[in-house]
């Protein structure tokens, strides 16, 4: 029986750094399972008309090496979903990596073997692994939230939803197109399909608040410049909550006087993108200083969007700025002034059931060739959920999890040992530029494995005395945002009938996160329980 050291499971940017970490920098014998045809993990099944990253491509990249960042040149501001996937190619090859990769492999169950002290892992198609240490790269928003409407198989039409998108681009062109959700995808997929619809028609649930990407091709100097500035933008990120290359703001929006106030949004919005946020420092702790920036978007929807009654129905927020992931877009609100683009309010007037040309509401039947479901995830517990995951005594993750996730710092889960997770519930992962928490967490989960390795150590587990206090943790660093506001968000599983309503990331900023990781190393990880090879 071939005992792997570690199985990685996805090759998405942490599957694909954590195989080069423990391969190359420990020596390790490694395999990685990915259940897509191609490495990518999110930007593989995300492929939808319009699908482009939010964080600039310069600070959407790897930081483990100056030679891979100097070799690769991006084309944009923002990276497109296509380019994205030729970078994590690109750096597959570069590394010689594609071999570790089995591709189609989607792991079912992982088991753990109390006696032998492995993990047995599980495939669909039967084929099974054995490792010392099973590390999950399985991004944070890779469960599809497919919302339950009736009579599907009555409709004769075509369905997507944006996070499987098929390989081969559907042909959309001149068709009656529905899209439901308007969250960071429907914000970009709504204004590509306008172009492609006969007519498209936007079921919106819930507005968000969006900014301008102001997206633009990079020039040559744009490139030397980012290469240059390397060092200065990693140690930018490292200093930022968010693991973003800008400074935060230290003043207050509501200590600045309106004039000083509205220029400074003003630049803001030019210079468009997720820095918007961090125009002030109070956004996300003051309500009257969220307001301010609330209104001002609303007005800026208001200037744009011609038809009044639209523009309402765009401007009816019902959560604080930035209390749900705010979106940035492209041409998002202008699309509303097309003649053939329509937006219907389903708050008021619910989807009932598909029939067979489209679908009704409590009030209207639309006619529609595709119905496109830009409805989300099942974020950060979804996937991992999905699998059969068994620990000490063959306790299941399901039931350990029942009433809410419950990790030691997001990585390690009392009762599953050598269970690794990058990127889990209890980090701050999807609160940031998240190739800045992947390289953290890698590099943490690396070098404690090298910790157990010289000292001789077979397993490390977590307590779950530390764990509740971690999950203190999460919980005190949330109280003080207005994240709990938006009762429907992701952020807090309010998307998901059924899910326990918890607030899963950790709130309290990747720069101050590392440190209290960094803490825990430096310690000899002294909250954990490690047994010695026998
Ligand atoms: O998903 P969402 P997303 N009936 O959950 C609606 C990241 N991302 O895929 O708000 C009707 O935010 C739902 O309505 P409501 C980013 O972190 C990154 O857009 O619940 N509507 C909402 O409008 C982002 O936050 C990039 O009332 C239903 C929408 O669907 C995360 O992915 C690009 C419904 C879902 O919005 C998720 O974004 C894109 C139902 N049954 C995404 N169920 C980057 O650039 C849901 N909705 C990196």
């Amino acid at each position: 029986m071939q005992i792997f050291d570690a199985i990685i499971i996805g090759a998405g940017f942490s599957g694909l750094y954590q195989l080069h970490s423990l391969r190359d920098k420990l020596g390790l014998k490694v395999k990685v399972l990915e259940a897509g045809e191609g490495v990518g993990g999110t930007w593989y099944w995300n492929r939808y008309p319009g699908a482009r990253c939010d964080t600039e491509s310069k600070a959407y990249s790897y930081y483990f090496s100056k030679e891979l960042y100097e070799e690769w040149n991006w084309s944009e501001r923002y990276p497109t979903q296509p380019e994205i996937e030729k970078y994590l190619n690109f750096v597959t090859d570069q590394l010689n990596m594609r071999k570790e990769i089995q591709f189609n492999a989607q792991v079912t169950d992982l088991i753990f073997d109390e006696n032998r002290h492995i993990w047995r892992v599980l495939l669909k198609n039967k084929e099974q692994y054995f490792a010392k240490f099973v590390i999950s790269a399985v991004g944070c928003l890779s469960f599809a939230n497919v919302p339950t409407i009736p009579n599907r198989d009555l409709f004769r039409g075509e369905v997507y939803h944006t996070g499987n998108w098929p390989k081969k681009n559907p042909n959309l062109k001149g068709k009656k197109i529905g899209v439901i959700g308007t969250g960071s995808t429907g914000i970009q997929v709504i204004p590509e399909v306008a172009k492609l619809a006969k007519k498209l028609i936007v079921f919106q649930r819930t507005p968000n608040y969006s900014v301008p990407a102001n997206n633009y091709k990079l020039t040559e100097a744009d490139q030397i410049r980012a290469n240059e500035e390397f060092d200065k933008s990693k140690q930018l990120m490292l200093q930022h909550r968010g693991g973003h290359p800008w400074k935060h703001s230290n003043k207050a929006a509501k200590k600045t006087n309106p004039v000083e106030r509205t220029k400074l949004y003003e630049k803001a919005w030019d210079n468009g993108g997720l820095s918007f946020r961090d125009t002030f420092s109070d956004l996300s702790v003051d309500l009257e200083s969220n307001n301010t920036a609330s209104n001002f978007i609303k007005d800026k929807i208001k200037s744009i969007v011609h038809d009044h009654h639209t523009a309402d129905l765009l401007t009816d927020f019902d959560h604080p700025f930035g209390s749900k992931r705010p979106p940035i877009d492209t041409n998002y609100y202008e699309t509303f002034n097309r003649k053939d683009v329509e937006l219907i309010n389903i708050r008021n007037n619910p989807i009932e059931s598909f029939v067979s040309n489209g679908i009704k509401t409590s009030k209207q039947h639309y006619e529609l060739d595709v119905m496109i479901f830009a409805t989300g995830f099942d974020a950060l517990t979804g996937t991992l959920l999905n699998m059969n995951i068994e620990g000490n005594n063959n306790i299941k993750l399901k039931n350990v999890w029942k009433s809410g996730p419950i990790t030691n710092l997001g990585l390690l889960i009392p009762n599953f040992p050598n269970l690794f997770l990058i990127t889990g519930p209890g980090s701050p992962a999807v609160l940031t530029n998240m190739p800045r928490a992947i390289e953290q967490h890698v590099e943490w989960i690396s070098e404690c494995i090298h910790f157990m390795i010289t000292k001789n150590y077979q397993t490390i587990e977590t307590t779950s005395k530390a764990a509740d206090k971690w999950g203190n943790t999460v919980q005190d660093a949330v109280n003080d945002t207005f994240f709990l506001s938006a009762k429907h968000s992701w952020y807090l599983g309010g998307n998901i009938p059924n899910k326990p309503k918890v607030f899963i990331p950790y709130a309290g900023g990747l720069n101050k996160y590392r440190k209290l990781c960094d803490m825990v190393a430096l310690a000899k990880y002294d909250e954990f329980i490690f047994t010695e090879e026998k």
